[in-house]
């Protein structure tokens, strides 16, 4: 099995000319929905709203008059995200490698329906997507009906779904944008390896946090949520793209490394980056130890 290693340091001799770098892509989805919903008032809903919120049971607004436990749920469709990594990898060859939601936290709200406060709250993947938005807005609420957001109908549909907790974060008290890292559960990694859509919902920790943030609702999209996605191959190493990782892959791997042209050609389902063993986003030299170890002892990973 020492032939790979002697074939591939014959190759690094050669000094292939370096590749450009064709992953680590970022792709981003903003929210088709998104509404906060009010447990002192569960029949009301407030999906047009400019701003979220999460809050807990203790929250005051600026005032100091209590504002009790706000919910907000999220939803971003993932069918162009999918799309984009199909481009990259090739249809079905990669997996979500990473997930992050930015939030632009509005620490001093303008109007008083919003509590302020830091503290910390979590973050779930969460099953059901058949909810909406509704129209209502905090100066013009609305009695939810159907799939609306309220308290009452979050509450209803709750114990039916699977809510797989994605982090525990902590808000920042200040005027700017937050990034949360969140954890790419089985159920995050279905949908968006699906396409379809990713449903969250923030809960409360803290019983005085009042976490409110810009929705999808307000004037400038640069401040609407945002998840940013990243991907890395389903099965590093896979050169051929059937699924396995052994010697089938070597002639290959070599063909990607030095006639990445040629490689295109006789794999056309597949992508080079496929063979980005380290996950650094490129593929190149500094990938062949790490195929070589997985081909002649198996990979770690
Ligand atoms: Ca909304
Ligand atoms: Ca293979
Ligand atoms: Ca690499």
């Amino acid at each position: 099995m020492l032939r790979p290693k002697i074939m591939f340091a014959a190759i690094a001799g050669v000094g292939v000319t370096a590749l450009s770098a064709l992953g680590g892509d970022v792709v981003v989805t903003t929210p088709s929905a998104d509404a906060f919903c009010r447990q002192s008032v569960p029949t009301r809903s407030y999906g047009a709203a400019g701003g979220l919120c999460v809050a807990g049971t203790s929250s005051v607004n600026g005032s100091g008059a209590a504002r009790g436990r706000f919910d907000t749920m999220i939803k971003f469709p993932t069918a162009d995200t999918k799309a984009a990594f199909d481009a990259v990898y090739g249809a079905g060859n990669w997996r979500l490698a990473t997930a992050k939601l930015t939030l632009s936290e509005i620490d001093q709200p303008v109007n008083a329906i919003f509590p302020r406060g830091v503290g910390e709250f979590d973050i779930f993947w969460f099953s059901n997507d058949n909810w909406t938005e509704g129209p209502g807005t905090p100066n013009s609420s609305v009695t939810g009906t159907g799939t609306m957001i309220t308290w009452s109908y979050l509450s209803a549909i709750a114990p039916g779904a699977v809510q797989q907790s994605l982090g525990r974060f902590q808000n920042q008290g200040v005027f700017d944008l937050q990034t949360f890292t969140l954890t790419p559960t089985a159920g995050l990694a279905a949908d968006v390896e699906g396409g379809t859509v990713v449903s969250l919902r923030l809960s409360p920790v803290t019983s005085t946090l009042g976490f409110t943030f810009h929705s999808r609702n307000y004037g400038n999209p640069d401040q609407h949520p945002h998840l940013a996605l990243t991907a890395m191959p389903r099965l590093p190493g896979d050169m051929n793209c059937d699924g396995l990782l052994n010697n089938f892959d070597i002639d290959p791997f070599v063909l990607a490394l030095t006639d990445p042209e040629s490689y295109g050609t006789e794999y056309p389902g597949c992508s080079l980056l496929i063979g980005d063993m380290n996950l650094d986003g490129a593929f190149n030299n500094f990938d062949i130890d790490l195929f070589v170890e997985c081909i002649v002892n198996g990979c770690r990973n």
